[in-house]
């Protein structure tokens, strides 16, 4: 289902870019009907193309954490974009948000400010194979870290795969160092280390999955990476780009306690702009030029404007703002679960502060393995039932759906009753 105005701006769209999108999810490919062309966002709210208005849970994939034209970010972007777009020189503004960033992440110790998570994502692994002269990286089945080739990477096939690209156009050489293994699978991640400890640069890690849809880390898995790094002297990397700022004050490291020697953050600290940082230890960042022999640049990065968007956020980002979030996420959770019991659909809903996802399937969901088991097809009449019923619900079985402080409980309990009528069928 969608309406006759996004389907003719969609027939120009493909006219002229690849599946008429900017980026691939959003051609709704996973659940049918096409894309709605959004016109504008308030709040928890998004109007498509035709005027129709929707209840947003995709959030812009994580930045709207606010709700949508939060006042106070579109006044500082404003102010800021008044004063000039881009200088290309070092601000007062960078070095606000990179003081704010080390206060709420103390092992960033030293930082820099990229414009994408895969910017930050493909940095932080090269600064990581710079400084320990290795060239194995390690990832986890499922995780995605942005489109830089070293990260595009097949599957593996239940024990550790080096080396088989997911994309064209990725060459083997790119990623014939890049091991995966399975999610939450301390065993294997040990085992790889005892086979190939002395060649790993870095294993990176979403230490909060929400690229195959939401799945926590098991007790033990995050600090059995930061153990074998350290064992071993290889990096370990916490790609918070989801993460960071959306499941606590101090993202996942905060909240499970556990110390990186990287990290990577985007989304929420960009407010909806192109921010993203990667930093961590101070002896491994000083390795990034113009310190060091590890070189990364970037024209708009740290942007004036883009900072402070990010800084209007973070700074509307308190304790209470996440006493809001967390309540907001625990009743729609509960609300869920109960519906499809009362349905009795088989699902689970799995949630870590206000990212969560509603997998078909009976659950728990530990890994990319037991992922790929959730019905797709029943997402996607799950998916077009909610968007015909006013909710904006994430195009895919296996990604996150994101509340902001703007969701009322009203909000909450409509996307229930919503919810209800599109499991009833
Ligand atoms: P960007 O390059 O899209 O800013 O960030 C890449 C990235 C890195 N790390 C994590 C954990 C991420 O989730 C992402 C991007 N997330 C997707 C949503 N699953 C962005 C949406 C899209 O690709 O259009």
């Amino acid at each position: 289902m969608t309406d006759l105005v996004s389907m003719s701006l969609m027939a120009r769209a493909e006219a002229l870019m690849p599946g008429g999108v900017n980026s691939p999810v959003r051609a709704f490919a996973a659940v049918g009907g096409g894309p709605v062309f959004i016109l504008r966002g308030r709040g928890a709210r998004i109007v498509g193309a035709d005027g129709t208005e929707y209840l947003d849970y995709v959030g812009s994939w994580g930045p709207a954490i606010l709700g949508h034209a939060h006042p106070a970010v579109v006044e500082a972007v404003q102010r800021a974009a008044a004063d000039g777009l881009s200088f290309g020189a070092p601000t007062a503004l960078e070095v606000e948000i990179a003081e704010l960033l080390q206060e709420r992440y103390p092992s960033l110790e030293m930082l820099r400010c990229v414009s994408s998570g895969t910017e930050a994502t493909m940095s932080a692994l090269r600064v990581a194979r710079g400084f320990t002269g290795r060239d194995a990286i390690v990832k986890f089945e499922g995780a995605y870290h942005g489109h830089a080739d070293p990260l595009l990477v097949r599957a593996g096939s239940g024990s550790a795969t080096f080396g088989v690209p997911d994309s064209a156009g990725v060459p083997l050489g790119m990623v014939a160092a890049t091991a995966t293994i399975p999610y939450n699978d301390v065993a294997a991640l040990r085992n790889l280390f005892a086979r190939e400890g002395q060649r790993i640069a870095a294993v990176i890690v979403e230490p909060v999955a929400g690229n195959m849809g939401v799945v926590p880390p098991a007790p033990g898995f995050l600090a059995a990476i930061v153990e074998s790094c350290r064992k071993h002297g290889a990096l370990s990397i916490f790609d918070e780009v989801m993460t960071g700022s959306r499941v606590g004050l101090g993202g996942a490291q905060g909240l499970f306690g556990i110390t990186p020697d990287l990290t990577c953050l985007g989304k929420v600290i960009g407010g909806g702009l192109p921010l993203a940082v990667y930093g961590g230890r101070r002896d491994v960042m000083s390795r990034v030029a113009p310190l060091g022999p590890v070189y990364q640049a970037g024209t708009l990065a740290g942007n004036p404007v883009a900072v402070s968007a990010g800084l209007a956020t973070l700074r509307a980002l308190d304790q209470e703002a996440y006493a809001v979030l967390e309540a907001r996420g625990a009743a729609l959770q509960e609300g869920l679960t109960r519906a499809l019991r009362d349905h009795r659909t088989v699902g689970t809903v799995q949630r870590v502060g206000s990212m969560l996802t509603l997998f078909f399937s009976a659950g728990p969901i530990r890994s990319w393995t037991d992922a790929e088991g959730a019905d797709r097809g029943r997402f996607a009449s799950f998916h077009q039932a909610l968007l015909a019923r006013g909710v904006y619900w994430p195009p895919s079985q296996f990604e996150a759906a994101f509340i902001s402080v703007a969701h009322s409980t009203d909000d909450i309990a409509l996307t229930i009753a919503a919810a209800n009528e599109a499991l009833r069928g």
